[in-house]
């Protein structure tokens, strides 16, 4: 005998309202578009960046040391030299011009937006809000001395980037958690957690989300045996994570209008990413070349 059919709201529906602000798409991208984005970027050329530069050394009892894995930026670059976005004080000399989002990334980011604009008003969808700066993330593990070791994680923090966050995930599954923040050292009860899946998409938003909680990639899978392009000599990547982010385009500041000091701070990354990149070659051009009377 058929059931009958069910009544009331989907189980979807009411997984959407026990979280209200966190958003999970298990196969948000098709096939097709995950084919193509993960092409892309296969041809990235990540940086290994340092915590702490010549303007920015470690504070008393630091010492400087690399990210645990190499990034690359798109919209603005943020180096963990310059500190990272950090409103209100922090926002000058700290989101660096780097390249637009290819069309199949901007394609995506259109969706999300769409997405966004629904479920986030008022104070949760600042004004002018858009999708404008990509971090993507490599994680997997890299070779040090002669052992490769396991760096796939990321400790609890908040992206500090007004209003809500997206993002993408390729290769290996991870976990990710949201925990509290009520006080320091007890910031570890676990208030969601989720699975990132291959293809999916993650939005979240609003005063629960990015500022009442921290959120941290507790593992990363190992078991479907994905090793991602572009290959490099001392990380071997499993899992690559895009998160797009806001930020007011008054604080995206090319490189050559940097000041002395913050160019300083990363003229040597440009350089290394001008290797790679017609963008980062013409940023660093426009430094040498007098302003127009
Ligand atoms: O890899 C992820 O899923 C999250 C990355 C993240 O937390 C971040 O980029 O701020």
């Amino acid at each position: 005998m058929a059931l009958p059919p069910r009544r009331g709201p989907s189980l979807a529906h009411k997984a959407r309202q026990r979280s209200p602000g966190h958003h999970y798409n298990a196969s948000f991208l098709s096939s097709v578009d995950r084919a193509d984005i993960l092409t892309w970027l296969g041809g990235l050329h990540p940086l290994w960046e340092e915590r702490y530069s010549k303007h920015f050394p470690p504070p008393p009892g630091q010492q400087q040391r690399r990210l645990l894995r190499p990034v690359y930026w798109l919209g603005n670059w943020q180096f963990a030299c310059l500190d990272y976005y950090r409103p209100p004080k922090g926002v000058l000399n700290r989101c660096v011009k780097a390249e637009p989002f290819p069309a199949v990334l901007q394609r995506q980011v259109t969706k999300v937006e769409e997405l966004a604009r629904r479920m986030f008003r008022g104070p949760d969808l600042p004004k002018g809000w858009h999708l404008n700066t990509c971090l993507v993330n490599f994680y997997g593990s890299r070779l040090e001395e002669d052992r490769w070791v396991d760096t796939a994680r990321v400790g609890e923090h908040k992206d500090f980037e007004p209003g809500p966050v997206a993002s993408l995930s390729f290769g290996e599954r991870a976990l990710i958690q949201f925990v509290t923040s009520t006080r320091p050292g007890e910031r570890d009860a676990v208030v969601l957690e989720q699975w990132l899946d291959d293809g999916s998409l993650e939005l979240f938003g609003g005063k629960q989300w990015k500022e009442e909680t921290f959120h941290r990639v507790q593992r990363v899978d190992t078991r479907e045996g994905h090793d991602l392009a572009p290959k490099l000599p001392d990380f071997r990547t499993r899992r690559i994570n895009l998160t797009f982010r806001y930020v007011p385009d008054v604080h995206v500041t090319p490189f050559a209008a940097l000041s002395t000091e913050a160019r300083e701070d990363v003229r040597g990354y440009m350089e290394r990413l001008a290797k790679g990149s017609a963008f980062f070659r013409a940023e660093l051009a426009r430094e040498a070349r007098p302003p127009a009377p």
